[in-house]
């Protein structure tokens, strides 16, 4: 199993207990950090295993062989070759997350929290969250048969989402305020040492999520995308798959490393402002709003992390409308058969923008991450749809309102 520690990512200073969520000497969030000359893996040893999260099991920070897991991962890396030509660049993958076992990447990340939870005996599991992130605790923690505990922003949490953690037994409080005022009492909850927390300030949660980056970079033979597009809302996902691409070339596993590209909705934009104005940190949204309520966040924990791989990596950030959202969920959905919610709608949407703008160049490779199932939000799909009235089982009728014959 990996050799790691986990590091500070404000003083740079490193522990090895695995019950810190948080540096002890300055407060700052802290990282896995692989030792990489303990780690033995080649291309060829992954490529035999089935494609998932535990595919990359040396690269991950748990020590049992029998971790809690569904099979997540393996998602499917679509080539998307109409949308790219509408789009106007050259080679287009979706890296469809809603593929996992809840619907959304969250999985990749519970799988391995959830799994440190149960080896540091954690009782009580929680979270914050705009949605998914509680419907994947939720199924984990009944999978590992231990408690779950969510804090949801009343009234802005999709359907499908909300069903899955009521269904999936957690114990469900609606919170009067938003995801950020959510977030801020269950840390609280576990200073208190009352639950373990599975936010994206968790190290070994975001290890999950880096399998994103390896599982593209295996897909593509070891090559690399010049850039990758992905929502952004608390942040930690685009700094875990950054991350990702990282612990590859440091292994040596591939040559070459990503421009990576975050998007944010207009209403929900902290880390596109920052990115805008070359600010060092955020100046968080008190009043966040948004169609994709999965990224209706204004206070990203895990910004400074972004804005690092960001900037490092030599890509950018763009915000998108709520109707540019909505116009590219609808134009995946019909020009490629990819049915996503409208926060992973955001990187299509943003690659739109981004081509528009010259910063990703139309001879260039693109892999967009959508975050999650169209499934889980069926409501906003409603709202623009229209229900065709129903006919008699006719014949001629039906011809007639299929426009055929
Ligand atoms: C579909 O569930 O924050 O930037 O509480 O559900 O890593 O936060 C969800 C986030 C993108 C943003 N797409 O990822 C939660 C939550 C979808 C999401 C994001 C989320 P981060």
């Amino acid at each position: 199993m990996a050799r790691y520690t986990l590091e500070c990512v404000e003083c740079g200073r490193s522990f090895s207990d695995d019950t810190l969520l948080k540096c002890p000497e300055c407060g700052g969030l802290l990282e896995v950090s692989l030792d990489y000359d303990e780690i033995e893996v080649d291309r060829e040893t992954l490529e035999r295993r089935d494609l998932g999260v535990w595919t990359f099991r040396e690269l991950l920070p748990v020590s049992t062989d029998d971790p809690v897991t569904m099979g997540e991962g393996g998602t499917g890396l679509h080539p998307c070759p109409r949308l790219a030509e509408e789009l106007g660049v050259r080679s287009l993958y979706v890296k469809n997350e809603g593929e996992n076992p809840t619907g959304s990447f969250k999985d990749r990340g519970m799988t391995v929290g959830v799994t440190k939870a149960v080896e540091l005996g954690a009782e009580v599991v929680a979270c914050a969250s705009t949605g998914n992130t509680s419907a994947s605790l939720a199924a984990y923690a009944a999978r590992a048969g231990i408690t779950c505990a969510v804090l949801l922003p009343a009234g802005k949490v999709a359907l499908g989402k909300l069903a899955q953690a009521l269904f999936h037994g957690a114990r469900v409080v609606p919170v009067d305020g938003n995801f950020d005022d959510a977030l801020a009492v269950v840390r609280r909850l576990a200073e208190e040492g009352l639950v373990y927390l599975l936010n994206s300030v968790n190290p070994f949660r975001l290890c999950g999520q880096r399998t994103i980056a390896y599982e593209i970079c295996l897909q593509m033979d070891w090559s690399v995308p010049d850039a990758v597009v992905v929502p952004v809302g608390n942040a930690g996902n685009i700094s875990a798959i950054w991350q990702g691409f990282l612990d590859l070339y440091e292994l040596g596993l591939i040559d070459d490393l990503p421009r990576m590209y975050g998007v944010q909705a207009e209403g929900a934009r902290p880390v596109v402002d920052a990115i805008r104005s070359g600010k060092e940190d955020i100046d968080p949204d008190p009043e966040p709003e948004t169609v994709a309520t999965a990224i209706r966040i204004g206070n990203p924990v895990n910004a400074v992390k972004a804005l690092r791989a960001i900037r490092s990596s030599g890509g950018w950030a763009v915000s998108v409308t709520d109707d540019e959202i909505l116009e590219a969920q609808r134009e995946l959905a019909t020009t490629e058969g990819i049915f996503v919610e409208p926060a992973s709608a955001a990187s299509i949407a943003g690659l739109r923008k981004l081509v528009d703008r010259g910063e990703i160049d139309e001879g260039e490779e693109v892999v967009c991450v959508t975050t999650g199932h169209g499934l889980k939000d069926p409501e906003i799909v409603m709202e623009t749809c229209e229900l065709p009235e129903p006919v008699e089982p006719d014949p001629e009728r039906i011809k007639e309102r299929l426009g055929l014959g």
